[in-house]
């Protein structure tokens, strides 16, 4: 057996030995920590689903039966397990059964569909699907069954829910069983990267590193076993997963509510039933919960903090936050590849209103550097690049992209513009990355372009941001067309968007918007010009059409 998973880049060894000497890597795994404060709390509340609320005695017992399941089906160390779950209590167990197993789960989200489960399945040569049977009126069973037809290594599908021809999820509720864990210097899972080239890329990280970046953020935000989290965002998302998230939560002993939906109704009523004392949102759905009428109807006195993260936090609902909600507001800017930002419970107010916050380490080293990768001043706006002992050195089997995201001493090339202060805060300034990010959603451009080049029509096309109200950016295609025989019948925006649909792609990435033109604006070297398309949306979008 090699000693780390082929296509994982390792850590180089005086970093790793640095890290374990400074007691950052402190070689308890994921499943091990919760283990641990079961056996501290094993009757404080653990999480709330629904109307189920499971004790940490309870939630462990499940984790440990599942495991045993999982295993009597010949799933163990090193293997693959695509977890696709809308925020139920069973994607935490699923997740803590794979991390004691040392298998290793791949966080898909409830919105990818069959053109991205499919390459996430050949590419990680993945052997188990754990899946929710319907959710949002879509049924996950057929996606399966579709994927399943393509990829043959596939061999199990797990079910939440009504299983038809597949597992139930209760049939693997086995007895508990001894089980060896993991060594937590070992990849404990692979999430997901927002992506910028034509295939999305998979995250390799560690339980060492993983749980030193839960443990430093929980210590920042002041999580103790008194903490309710209100868990929105889709749980399988790095933010409310780690930045502390549940995983967070499960550390200090608090309890997490899972809530189904993320719209403002049904949070406030879990707020107030519950009594929520903090929660994690992306911008637009804090814009969402601000201007929802509901507000008046619910009492929110219980929340003390609501983090925002993800995408460009607008000053004046920043502001809003606080007034509104009568708590504090958290700046985090984070990113599944590592690094993650806070603002400080005592930074002065306009640090928090107007910066993404420092980074959790003291050994996360920063360099903000202009187009050559020389350093600029603080104050000045350049590219961030980032290393440190929770930041990865490398995507999972993408020899040739690593080559481009990471420099040769092992920084990592985020795609963010941002300004370093004196103080060590950072202010995002935009994106240097062909990506759109749609509320928190990110779309990597060149992946949707590749798919519009596949229809026979299509002579080129090119994928900006358009400035939201409410999401922040949403996405346009700019799309060229071949001429078209006199006897073909004309295309329609709309018809390009069924066609993305059909192939399968994620909702979110299917162009807001699609503009017909007779040619794309090109930069000397010959590429579309994005800064170009982008400018037509300066004037009212109202002018391009
Ligand atoms: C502007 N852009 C931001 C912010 C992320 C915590 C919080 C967020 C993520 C996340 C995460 C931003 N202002 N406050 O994983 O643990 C954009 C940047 C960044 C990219 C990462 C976490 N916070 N962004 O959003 O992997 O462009 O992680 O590089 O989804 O989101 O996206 P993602």
């Amino acid at each position: 057996e090699p000693t780390t998973l082929p296509g994982f880049t390792p850590w180089p060894e005086e970093f790793a030995a640095r890290y374990r000497a400074l007691g950052y890597w402190s070689g308890v795994g994921l499943y091990q920590r919760l283990a641990q404060v079961a056996a501290q709390y094993p009757e404080r509340t653990a999480l709330v689903c629904g109307e189920r609320r499971w004790s940490y005695a309870y939630f462990d017992e499940q984790v440990r039966r599942f495991a045993a399941g999982l295993a009597r089906i010949g799933i163990g160390r090193r293997d693959r397990v695509l977890l696709q779950l809308p925020n139920l209590a069973e994607h935490y167990v699923a997740c803590h059964a794979l991390f004691r197993l040392g298998a290793l789960p791949v966080f898909a989200l409830p919105a990818h569909r069959r053109a991205e489960i499919g390459y996430f399945v050949e590419h990680a040569r993945i052997r188990a699907c754990v899946i929710a049977d319907r959710d949002g009126g879509f049924d996950f069973r057929d996606l399966m069954r579709e994927v399943r037809a393509a990829q043959p290594c596939l061999r199990e599908v797990i079910v939440v829910g009504e299983a038809q021809e597949f597992t139930a999820f209760d049939s693997l509720l086995d007895e508990p069983i001894e089980q060896a864990l993991p060594d937590a210097s070992e990849v404990a899972f692979l999430q997901l990267s927002g992506g910028s080239t034509g295939v999305p890329k998979l995250i390799p990280r560690t339980h060492d590193d993983y749980f030193y970046s839960v443990r430093a953020s929980a210590e920042i935000c002041g999580l103790g076993p008194d903490c309710v989290y209100l868990c929105a965002l889709p749980a399988a998302h790095n933010f409310p997963m780690s930045s502390p998230g549940a995983l967070g939560v499960f550390h200090a002993g608090g309890c997490v509510v899972l809530a189904r939906q993320a719209d403002p109704e049904s949070c406030f009523a879990l707020i107030a039933r519950e009594r929520v004392t903090w929660t994690a949102l992306v911008p637009s759905l804090a814009l969402a919960w601000l201007e929802s009428r509901a507000l008046a109807r619910y009492d929110l006195s219980s929340l003390r903090t609501i983090q925002i993260g993800g995408a460009h936090l607008a000053g004046d609902i920043a502001r809003r936050i606080p007034a509104t909600f009568g708590c504090r507001l958290q700046q985090v800017f984070g990113m599944a590849e590592g690094l993650v930002n806070y603002t400080r419970d005592d930074d002065p107010e306009h640090v928090v209103l107007s910066t993404q916050g420092r980074p959790i380490s003291a050994h996360d080293e920063i360099r903000v550097v202009d187009d050559e990768d020389n350093d600029v001043a603080d104050g000045e706006v350049g590219h961030l690049l980032t290393r440190g002992p929770y930041t990865i050195r490398g995507y999972y089997r993408a020899d040739a992209h690593n080559a481009r995201a990471f420099t040769a001493d092992g920084f990592y090339r985020t795609g963010d513009r941002v300004r370093r202060l004196a103080s060590g805060h950072l202010i995002v300034e935009g994106r240097a990355k062909d990506q759109i990010n749609r509320g928190g959603e990110k779309i990597a451009a060149e992946e949707v372009e590749s798919h519009l080049l596949e229809h026979p029509a299509v002579f080129d096309a090119a994928l900006v941001a358009m400035p939201d109200r409410w999401l922040g950016e949403k996405s346009c295609a700019f799309v060229v067309l071949r001429p078209r025989a006199d006897d073909a019948p004309p295309m329609a925006p709309r018809d390009l968007q069924r066609f993305l649909r059909e192939r399968g792609i994620a909702a979110y990435k299917v162009p807001d918007r699609v503009e017909l033109v007779d040619a794309l604006p090109y930069t000397a070297v010959g590429k579309a010009d994005k800064k170009a398309l982008r400018a037509r949306f300066a004037s009212p979008v109202a002018a391009i059409s």
